[in-house]
C-alpha cells in the first residue's frame, strides 16, 4: 500500500532538509480505502554517523522518538512535525531516515538533518563541499559573491552596524549567502569559527588558508594565506587580485585571539535584555569586533572584510552566540523589548524592511543596493525576498512554524530545558 509524505509542506524531494526546529509535515493514504490505518513513525540513521529526527505531535509537548498516527480511510492528510534530534545532525545528504511501519513493508524516506557546525570539527567531506560551493559563488572573482562584498562597505555602515539592527542585519546577510551555497549544493551549511577556543584546523592550507602569525601590531604587514593546490580557494580572486590577505595577531595553532576577546560564557552573561547584550560593551564591540581585529589584512576593516570568506565563519559564530543567548533567556518574541530594542530610524524598527534586499536607494539608505532579493529556500518561505528586522528574531519558529528561517546550530537546541 502506498502512502504520501510531505516534508516542509511539499512532496518535493529537494525540500527534505530539517534543522532542530520542527518542520511541518503531513502524511496520508493517497487512494480511498475501506478502513483507517494505524502507522508508527520513527527514525534512524541511513549510515554510520547519520542524522536522526524526532517527532512533535503538538508544540506544547516534548519531542518523541516515535509517533503513532491514524490515517483516515478517505485519504485526508494528517499533520505532524519533525525536527533533527539534538546532538544527532547529519554528516551527509540523505543520511537520515524517516521510517513508517504498519503499511505492509517498512517505508523509509531519506532526508538530512542540516545544521551549521563548528568549522574546526567538520569531516573532510563537509569541509570540501563547503569550500567548493563557496568557490562557485566567486568564480573568477565575478560571481554573486561580489554582491555580498559590495553590500558590506562604508556607505552601508548605518544600515548594518552600530545599533540594535547589527545582529538582525548580519543574520539576514549570512543566511542569504548560506542559501546561495545551498543552491550550489543543498547539503552545505555555513560552518562557524568558535573564536573563544583554539581552532587550528580552520587556519590550514586545506581549509581557510594557512595563516602566518604577526608578533605585534607594529610590523603588521598582512600576508597572503597559503592554500593547498587542490583547495578550491587557491584560486580565490577579488578585485582582480589573487589570494586572501590575512595574518593573525595570535597563534592560530594553539590559542584563540587574545585580549580583549571574551569567552562564550562571558558573552552570554552580558545581560538578559537585548540592549545589554548588544550595545555599549556588548557583543558588537566584543567579541565581534575583537575577532575581526585579531587579524591584519582584509577582515580587519568593514569595507574590505568580506573579501576574506573567513568573514562568514566569524559572523556565523556571532549569530550563533545570539541564537544561544535567545534560547537561554527565551528571547524569541520580536514584540518584546527584551528580545529586540527598536530605534526610530529606517532599518532599525521591527517592521522596517532591510537594505539592500528592499532595493530602496533613497536616504538614509545608500544610493545603491547590490544583489537584489534575498535568496529563496526549499524548506521555508520566510523571510521572503525583502526581509524585515522582525523576521530575524524568531529564527526557530517558536511562535509559529512559518516564522522559522530553516537553519540552526549544532549546539543550540530547539527545546527549552
Ligand atoms: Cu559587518
Amino acid at each position: 500500500m502506498a502512502i504520501e509524505i510531505e516534508i516542509n509542506g511539499t512532496l518535493n524531494a529537494n525540500a527534505r532538509y530539517v534543522a532542530y526546529a520542527p518542520s511541518p509535515c503531513r502524511i496520508r493514504l493517497p487512494g480511498a480505502t475501506t478502513e483507517d490505518l494505524k502507522v508508527q513513525l520513527s527514525s534512524r540513521p541511513a549510515q554510520d554517523g547519520g542524522g536522526v529526527v524526532v517527532f512533535y505531535s503538538s508544540r506544547n509537548e516534548p519531542s518523541k522518538e516515535s509517533l503513532e498516527l491514524t490515517l483516515p480511510a478517505d485519504g485526508s492528510w494528517v499533520a505532524f512535525e519533525i525536527g533533527g534530534k539534538f546532538g544527532s545532525p547529519s554528516v551527509n545528504d540523505k543520511d537520515s531516515l524517516l521510517v513508517v511501519n504498519g503499511v505492509g513493508n517498512e517505508i523509509t524516506l531519506p532526508l538530512m538533518v542540516r545544521v551549521r557546525k563548528n568549522a574546526n570539527n567538520l569531516t573532510q567531506g563537509e569541509r570540501d563541499r563547503f569550500l567548493e560551493a563557496l568557490f562557485q559563488l566567486n568564480l573568477a572573482g565575478t560571481g554573486i559573491y561580489q554582491d555580498f562584498r559590495k553590500s558590506h562597505v562604508e556607505p552601508s555602515n548605518a544600515q548594518a552596524h552600530g545599533g540594535p539592527h547589527f545582529l538582525p542585519w548580519h543574520r539576514a546577510f549570512i543566511l542569504d549567502l548560506e542559501r546561495e551555497l545551498q543552491l550550489v549544493d543543498p547539503s552545505v551549511s555555513l560552518p562557524y569559527w568558535r573564536f573563544d577556543e583554539p581552532a587550528p584546523k580552520i587556519f590550514q592550507a586545506d581549509f581557510m588558508g594557512q595563516t602566518r602569525q604577526v608578533p605585534t601590531p607594529d610590523n603588521a604587514r598582512a600576508d597572503l594565506v597559503v592554500f593547498n593546490i587542490d583547495n578550491p580557494l587557491a584560486a580565490w580572486v577579488t578585485d582582480d587580485l589573487p589570494g586572501i590577505r590575512r595574518s593573525a595577531r595570535f597563534d592560530t595553532l594553539t590559542s584563540p585571539p587574545g585580549f580583549p576577546m571574551i569567552s562564550q560564557s562571558e558573552t552570554l552573561a552580558l545581560g538578559d535584555e537585548y540592549a545589554e547584550f548588544t550595545q555599549r560593551e556588548g557583543i558588537e564591540r566584543s567579541p565581534h569586533a575583537s575577532a575581526h581585529v585579531s587579524f591584519t589584512g582584509s577582515i580587519s576593516s568593514v569595507p574590505t572584510a568580506v573579501k576574506d570568506p573567513l568573514f562568514f565563519l566569524l559572523h556565523a559564530n556571532v549569530d550563533r552566540l545570539w541564537a544561544l543567548w535567545q534560547w537561554l533567556y527565551k528571547r524569541i518574541n520580536p514584540q518584546e523589548l527584551e528580545s529586540y530594542t527598536p530605534q526610530d530610524r529606517d532599518g532599525l524598527r521591527l517592521a522596517d524592511t532591510m537594505w539592500p534586499w528592499n532595493g530602496i536607494v533613497t536616504p538614509p539608505r545608500p544610493d545603491f543596493a547590490p544583489g537584489g532579493w534575498l535568496a529563496d529556500s526549499t524548506v521555508t518561505s520566510t523571510p521572503g525576498k525583502t526581509p524585515k528586522v522582525e523576521d530575524m528574531i524568531d529564527f526557530q519558529g517558536y511562535e509559529t512554524s512559518t516564522a522559522r528561517l530553516g537553519y540552526g546550530y549544532d549546539d543550540v537546541p530547539y527545546e527549552f530545558i
